[in-house]
């Protein structure tokens, strides 16, 4: 029914002309040698050719067939959207045409937006392979899980040209948004055909090419095709380690302020970009003020943020902007400096802030910025603080501490202090706040060879009604043995504290061998703990007894971690037959 046929004559090499028939079947066009004016030019992917047709009504037929066929291949697109250009003598035959495929009922698609069929086409259009799986794969699962990300992992296992044609049918799809790829090394060709996609679609709205072993020439060329596609809809873009390099991040910069729909989320994570190249992208970011009105994820972590020159940096982060998660993690970029930024832009938004393996600048006889207090007692949706591994000097920590205690809007944040080298004067600070701060509800300070301080420190942390969750492994290295017993005593009685809020502990790799027993036998009177890591203590077979024997009247554990145990298979035994009982 679809079908229709024209008598034509074909042009072939000056005036000379063949006589062919034009068949049009629902998927392609037919040139038939046969006996048989007016003019139509067909110019397609490898060549055109042109036809005169007997009157201007056929030529109009033709092309009205083309498209019907094209809706019903592409639902959802214009066909003079599909076909690269359409122009009429005179151009009212046009309006004429495009009202009739405007009245046409549009067909229901298939699974996802057509897939299926879009990706049959696209295999006949680029002398591809059609491969049923790929049928099977979207007409089925992604059906099922009704989800709008095409995910190239799924069909990595074809040929290369397979995943091409997989990626082409997104220039015309409506259905997916999102195009993702994980681990995985993109070949030459399959980046090609993304780039196409990029400089075409207007629905692709996140591109995720996470470790795909990109270059500097990708970000590059995918600067030039979003400079190509003034209706790119693309919000998301996560090129996280791959090395682009600050000449790859700074041209693709250029391209985002001119986004039309506005950046959402950015992940330049371990991408080699030096301070030039993040501050050179800053530089575009503030370049269109509607970005920090957009921007709501910034990765920039693994990447070596250290030194002076950042002006444009600082300065973006210091506008008024609707930043939820920044993540600075491993960039050794200055914590104060950060943090005063985000204090001008007021980050009222911000609710997770990764700053792990930051710097703070520590000057002899210097005092903290009181912008750094500042910041945390006025950031009011803070949820998630990282501040581990970043070597903190007492006056800090003690800055961080009161500005989140005098914070009013904050409740149940999470501070992950590990490895900031705290020692004696760090925990004297937090024995000196913590009893009176209301809203930390997750604290880590384990590896910060606290030692014998702990021994005070746990009886402060104990009076604390809001830390539901507290880590404190890896800080027995150089304790005493003498000095170990009075801190295991204050850590029983925070566990056994009547009414005690706390229902996670870690003591991950203390190293506690047999006295961690003590702690173990604790467990037998009922705590409020739902959550225990032991792991990494080597309690050995007689922790596995104890453990077996509190677990036979404890009710409330839901969890025990707790690798590398030195607990032998008749340990297992005893507890597995306490689970049982
Ligand atoms: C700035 O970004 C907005 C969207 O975030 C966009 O609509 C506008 O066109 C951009 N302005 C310029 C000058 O590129
Ligand atoms: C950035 O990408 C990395 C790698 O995929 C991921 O682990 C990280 O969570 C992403 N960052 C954000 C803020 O989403
Ligand atoms: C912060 O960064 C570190 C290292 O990049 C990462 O392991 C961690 O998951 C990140 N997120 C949070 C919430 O700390
Ligand atoms: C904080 O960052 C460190 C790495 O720097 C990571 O190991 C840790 O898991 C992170 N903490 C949280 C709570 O995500
Ligand atoms: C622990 O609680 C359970 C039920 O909540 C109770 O049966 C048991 O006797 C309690 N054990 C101790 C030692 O208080
Ligand atoms: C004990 O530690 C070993 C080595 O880490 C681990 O394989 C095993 O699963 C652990 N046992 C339990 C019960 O966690
Ligand atoms: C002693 C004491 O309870 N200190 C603080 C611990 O946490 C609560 C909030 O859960 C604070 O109000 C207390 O001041």
């Amino acid at each position: 029914e679809d079908e229709s046929m024209n008598e034509l004559k074909l042009e072939i090499k000056g005036d000379k002309t063949e006589n062919r028939v034009l068949a049009l079947a629902s998927h392609r066009a037919y040139l038939l040698t046969a006996r048989i004016p007016t003019k139509l030019l067909v110019e397609y992917e490898r060549g055109s050719f042109s036809l005169k047709l007997l009157s201007t009504e056929e030529v109009n037929d033709v092309v009205t067939q083309i498209g019907t066929c094209l809706q019903r291949i592409c639902p959802g697109v214009p066909p003079s959207k599909v076909m690269k250009k359409l122009s009429m003598e005179p151009p009212e035959r046009l309006l004429v045409l495009q009202t009739l495929w405007e009245n046409n009922k549009p067909t229901e698609p298939g699974p996802c937006g057509g897939f299926s069929q879009m990706y049959r086409c696209v295999c006949d259009w680029l002398g591809l392979p059609y491969r049923e799986e790929v049928q099977w794969d979207v007409d089925t699962i992604y059906l099922t899980q009704d989800t709008r990300e095409l995910n190239l992992q799924d069909f990595s296992h074809l040929e290369n040209r397979d995943m091409v044609a997989i990626i082409a049918v997104l220039e015309f799809n409506q259905w997916f948004t999102k195009l993702s790829n994980k681990d995985y090394k993109l070949s030459a060709d399959v980046c090609e055909q993304i780039l196409r996609v990029v400089s075409r679609s207007s629905h692709l709205e996140e591109l995720v090419l996470d470790n795909a072993g990109l270059k500097t020439d990708f970000a590059q060329k995918l600067a030039a095709a979003l400079a190509h596609n003034p209706n790119s809809g693309l919000t998301t873009i996560n090129l996280a380690n791959n090395p682009l390099e600050d000449r790859g991040v700074s041209s693709l910069g250029g391209q985002f302020a001119k986004l039309h729909i506005g950046l959402k989320h950015l992940n330049f994570s371990k991408t080699s970009l030096s301070t030039k190249g993040v501050n050179s992208l800053c530089q575009s970011l503030s370049a269109n003020s509607s970005i920090a009105s957009s921007l709501v994820h910034l990765d920039l972590s693994g990447n070596m943020l250290r030194g002076d020159d950042m002006q444009h940096f600082y300065h973006f982060l210091g506008q008024p902007n609707c930043l939820v998660t920044l993540d600075l993690s491993n960039t050794d970029c200055s914590l104060d400096q950060v943090c005063s930024a985000l204090l001008r832009g007021s980050a009222q938004h911000l609710s997770v802030l990764n700053v792990s393996k930051s710097v703070f600048p520590h000057r002899k006889g210097k005092e903290v910025p009181p912008s750094f207090k500042h910041f945390f007692s006025s950031a009011t949706s803070l949820s998630s603080i990282n501040v581990s591994g970043t070597k903190l000097p007492p006056e800090a920590l003690k800055a961080l501490l009161l500005g989140l205690a005098s914070n009013p809007g904050l409740r149940d944040v999470s501070l992950d202090l590990s490895c900031c080298e705290l020692r004696s004067g760090g925990s004297q600070i937090l024995e000196g706040c913590i009893a009176e701060i209301p809203n930390i509800c997750s604290l880590d300070i384990s590896d910060n060879g606290l030692d014998s301080d702990l021994s005070t420190l746990l009886v402060w942390l104990a009076k604390n009604r809001s830390i539901r969750h507290l880590s404190l492994g890896k800080n027995f290295n150089n304790i005493k043995s003498k000095n170990l017993a009075p801190v295991l005593d204050s850590l029983v009685h925070m566990i056994q504290e009547e009414e005690s809020p706390l229902t996670s502990l870690s003591l991950a790799d203390s190293r506690l061998k047999s006295d961690l027993t003590i702690v173990l036998n604790a467990l037998g009177s009922n705590s409020s703990l739902t959550r225990l890591d032991i792991s990494g203590n080597a309690m050995g077979d007689m922790g596995a007894k104890m453990l077996a024997k509190a677990l036979q009247i404890n009710s409330k554990l839901k969890a025990i971690i707790w690798d590398k145990n030195n607990t032998s298979p008749q340990g297992l035994q005893d507890v597995a037959a306490a689970l049982e009982k």
